[in-house]
């Protein structure tokens, strides 16, 4: 088959890849001319785990466009943003790729939404875009299937995850089916266009909820001088509790902004719109650990580890990194960050030497596996301070090393237990 894969960022492109490798024809297509300069050099604008490899194994059945041309199917994987401002999602890149792909739609075209919207976009959005072609809804197809493999693992779980497909009618989701069942060996559930948007919203929200209730039990337990990771260690040997890990906040494209697709609409939502709040106060309570330990230091330098939103990833789309560090700079404390995954931020980047010279305390913010390497002996600071949000590091090791050593979390240390 031909088909157009629209949008090539972190899932529009392991997508296309995937299935230029199982045979088919691809057209990649981006407006971002530079992102395609990059491809056609034969190099990936990020890293992904077995990306690289892929290409390599894929590009004889790829092309890359600006604008897509006519073929079977056409998948739309473009980012679906949120406006801040009013919090409100932009889905001005999910309309401009209809308005590119219904000059070219044919008879029998299938065209899948694979961005993640607000339920009823596929409907009443997309489709009447897609009728300017002059066909009505039963010439051409369309569904939604939501995209849910997680950055870090991404061709993993898109092979081996189980997949939702759902279509304005029977013929729509069959033919998506066939297409999808090339790569993916997860079983495939079929429903409605409007269920599967939710379906995805859900899937997110509920981690998003179950993130915040970590988080207030760490915060909880802080006030309690009671260990919360230990806590919750011991709540989760229960058969029905499975109790996330509590963060410095929770960032990246997905669940930092998907729960609110829910209830920019909504008269009803309470519960979801408290979690995103508790979720986004977390770096406001990280920096108040950071007062804490550094009180009394004239100009106090912190040292972040970790911008990217989570461990592993090179990723720093909404971090909490970027709301510790603007705050901190408002308060007057100087800033060094390091992340050995991270390339390009909005602060400078030091190596991890230089980030900690001079420096009152380290606060580890993202859970990079480097970060359990790290020799504490080894690090020359003007004081000896470590917070761990993600509770990750040997903390025994850490004061052996002169470290005075704070977990978030874990204020046990206090009560004399
Ligand atoms: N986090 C915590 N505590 C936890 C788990 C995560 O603080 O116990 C934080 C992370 O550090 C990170 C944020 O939450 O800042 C989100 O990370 P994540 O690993 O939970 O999820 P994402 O955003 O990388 O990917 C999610 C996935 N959704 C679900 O697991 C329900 C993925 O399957 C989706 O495809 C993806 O969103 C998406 O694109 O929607």
């Amino acid at each position: 088959m031909k088909i157009n894969v629209l949008g090539l960022g972190y899932i529009g492109l392991p997508t296309a890849l995937l299935l230029a490798k199982a045979g088919h024809e691809i057209v990649g297509v981006d407006i971002d001319e530079e992102k395609l300069k990059i491809l056609k050099k034969g190099e990936l604008p990020f890293k992904e785990p077995g990306l690289e490899e892929l290409y390599h194994e894929a590009k004889n059945n790829f092309t890359l466009r600006t604008s897509p041309e006519k073929s079977d199917v056409f998948i739309i994987a473009v980012p679906t943003p949120l406006d801040r401002t009013i919090d409100v999602a932009d889905l001005s890149s999910v309309k401009q790729a209809a308005d590119m792909i219904y000059p070219v739609l044919r008879k029998d075209d299938l065209v899948v939404l694979e961005s993640t919207v607000p339920p009823g976009t596929s409907k009443n959005l997309v489709l009447p875009i897609l009728k300017k072609s002059g066909l009505d809804e039963t010439e051409f197809h369309l569904v939604h299937s939501p995209e849910r493999a997680i950055p870090g693992n991404t061709l993993n779980e898109m092979r081996y995850n189980d997949r939702i497909i759902g279509g304005l009618d029977k013929k729509a989701t069959n033919k998506a089916k066939e297409v999808y069942s090339t790569f993916s060996e997860g079983e495939i559930f079929e429903t409605d266009v409007k269920t599967a948007e939710m379906v995805k919203l859900m899937e997110n929200t509920f981690r998003d909820v179950n993130i915040a209730l970590a988080n207030e039990f760490s915060r909880i337990s802080e006030d309690s001088g009671i260990d919360v990771w230990e806590a919750i260690d011991l709540a989760n040997n229960h058969p029905r509790v499975d109790i996330l890990h509590p963060g410095p906040g929770v960032g990246g494209h997905c669940i930092s902004v998907d729960p609110l697709f829910l209830t920019a609409n909504s008269t009803t939502s309470k519960m979801i719109n408290l979690a995103r709040e508790i979720n986004d106060s977390m770096p406001n309570f990280v920096l108040s650990l950071v007062r804490k330990k550094t009180a009394g230091i004239e100009r106090p330098t912190i040292s972040i580890f970790g911008v990217a939103y989570k461990g592993n990833v090179d990723d720093t789309r909404e971090t909490p990194s970027k709301k510790i560090i603007k705050l901190a700079n408002n308060e007057g404390y100087r800033v060094k960050c390091y992340d050995p995954h991270v390339k390009d931020f909005d602060y400078e980047l030091y190596d991890l030497e230089e980030s900690v010279r001079e420096s009152d305390c380290i606060l580890i913010v993202t859970d990079h596996d480097e970060f359990k390497e790290i020799d504490p002996k080894n690090l020359e600071m003007r004081n000896k301070n470590m917070i761990d949000s993600r509770n990750m590091i040997d903390k025994d090791l850490w004061i052996e090393a002169g470290f005075d050593v704070k977990i978030m979390g874990d204020d046990a240390e206090y009560t004399g237990y």
